[in-house]
């Protein structure tokens, strides 16, 4: 049930990256009494930048000196850097260690580590069990690539659970990561350009997850996915298997049965009407299950894990009410960064929509999504630098289409196309780093934009 054996030498730690994992990084080190070193290739944010110095921790930016990287004997590198950069490379090179911010967070703690991964839904599933330990009262921390560094967390204290949303970029640099219960919600395409364009070594990443788990640990997995089905058969982990699905009744699993999800995994079954469940959608409907089978494996309550379910809030940016202004509604989904999460955005819709799409690109084939596009769309308005994948994409499935490169613009523009009874949808089913600082700032900007129409 612990994580795994702790095999690194940690006389002389550096972190590549000063962002919120490397930040993390560097405070747990600093803390263990290592010798530790942060190199950040840009500026460091203000506030990052003075906890280094507080907690005396040398640093530099602007660029990765080489001698001082490769003298280290761990390196913890930040997810959002590739492993194909020059120091990367070098270092693997000469042999160092190259390990990522959880890997090295697990190596300090023994605690009970429950990890969700999938290309989509895992912050929403993350979120939503953490609602369900928060209202069992469990002892937890809630982190990883939900936007908190795990090293931290574990830096600050002890806790019995360590709940992780885990990326496939993070998983990439795992070694002895192992959690207890680990939860694979689907795997579509994303993030290519990390991957050679190729989906397979994307999906590898992904089951990782489970490689470091033995016999008592558990893998909650969706059973209606024909990729993870295929891994799974081809590479089967120690774990126990725990299936989920929304179109099979299984004998062991959650099943979904004339919209009762039952979770059928112990001699007390647990069943609730999905008319309860406090998010509507299918693929809600898929997180839920698969965060109450990892509730029961965990024994907490029956009838808290019903309640949990009925009052959870949802998740800002995934697809969030904004407002209602001339009766057309605005929503705001700039959490999707790829065209599975899109696609679940437009298949939602159930009123003629202006669609918000656009940014960076990362190899999305935007064919998948013209049935619903032919459907549900009314007209689009890009928002990018470079529109014009988007633009050959869609050109023959709508009659409007504009081009816009701010969010004033696009909010602007989405207000005089759309008609009373229509939907504004930002779901940009792309990463957001051409015009924005992240998905959180575009999200942001949107909702501004809304509220000043
Ligand atoms: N940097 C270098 N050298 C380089 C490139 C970048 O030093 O060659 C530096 C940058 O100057 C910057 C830092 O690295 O200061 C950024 O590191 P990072 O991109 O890993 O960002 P963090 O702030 O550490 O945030 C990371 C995750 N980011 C990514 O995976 C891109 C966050 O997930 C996560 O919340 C956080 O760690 C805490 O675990 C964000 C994300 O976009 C939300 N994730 C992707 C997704 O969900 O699709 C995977």
């Amino acid at each position: 049930m612990v994580s795994g054996k702790n095999i690194y030498d940690f006389s002389s730690v550096v972190i590549l990256g000063g962002g919120i994992s490397g930040m993390g990084a560097a405070l747990l080190a600093a803390d263990r009494g290592y010798n530790v070193f942060l190199s950040n290739r840009d500026e460091l944010d203000t506030a990052f930048a003075k906890a280094l110095q507080d907690n005396k921790i040398p640093y530099e930016t602007g660029s990765h000196t080489v001698n001082k990287i490769l003298s280290a004997s761990l390196i913890v590198k930040s997810p959002g850097i590739p492993d194909t950069i020059e120091i990367i490379m070098q270092a693997k090179e000469a042999g160092i260690p190259v390990i990522s911010e959880i890997e090295f967070a697990a190596a300090h703690t023994q605690e009970i580590i429950v990890a969700v991964t999938g290309s989509n839904g895992k912050t929403t599933t993350t979120s939503l069990l953490g609602h369900v330990f928060q209202e069992a009262g469990l002892d937890y921390t809630m982190g990883g690539n939900i936007g908190k560094s795990f090293a931290q967390q574990v830096q600050e204290g002890a806790a019995e659970y360590r709940l992780l949303e885990v990326s496939s970029f993070q998983l990439d640099g795992i070694e002895n990561f192992k959690p207890h219960v680990a939860l694979l919600l689907n795997v579509t395409p994303d993030h290519l350009d990390r991957y050679d364009y190729k989906f397979e070594n994307y999906l590898d990443s992904k089951m990782r997850i489970a490689m470091n788990q033995d016999q008592d640990d558990y893998l909650v997995y969706n059973a209606d996915d024909e990729a993870i089905v295929a891994a799974l058969e081809s590479n089967k982990p120690k774990s126990q298997l725990v299936p989920f699905s929304l179109t099979r009744e299984l004998e062991y699993g959650t099943s979904l049965i004339n919209n009762i999800i039952k979770v059928a995994i112990d001699q007390t079954p647990f069943s609730m009407s999905i008319e309860q469940l406090s998010l509507k959608g299918q693929h809600n409907t898929a997180n839920a299950m698969a965060a109450a089978t990892t509730a029961k494996l965990l024994k907490i309550r029956k009838e808290t894990i019903r309640q949990s379910m009925q009052s959870f809030q949802g998740v800002e940016h995934r697809l969030e009410q904004v407002l209602k202004i001339n009766k057309v509604q605005y929503i705001n989904d700039s959490k999707a960064t790829n065209i599975n999460a899109t696609f679940y955005a437009l298949d939602s819709m159930e009123h003629p929509t202006v669609w918000i799409v656009g940014g960076v690109d990362k190899g999305n084939d935007y064919s998948q999504l013209f049935r619903l596009v032919n459907k549900n769309v009314k007209a689009i308005v890009c928002l990018g630098t470079d529109n014009s994948k988007i633009v050959n994409a869609f050109s023959g499935c709508v009659d409007q289409m504009v081009e816009t490169n701010s969010m004033e613009d696009a909010v602007r523009v989405a207000y005089k196309l759309a008609d009373a009874g229509d939907n504004v949808l930002l779901s940009p089913a792309c990463a957001s780093f051409d015009l924005f600082e992240n998905y959180e700032d575009r999200g942001r900007q949107f909702k501004n934009a809304v509220r000043g129409l």
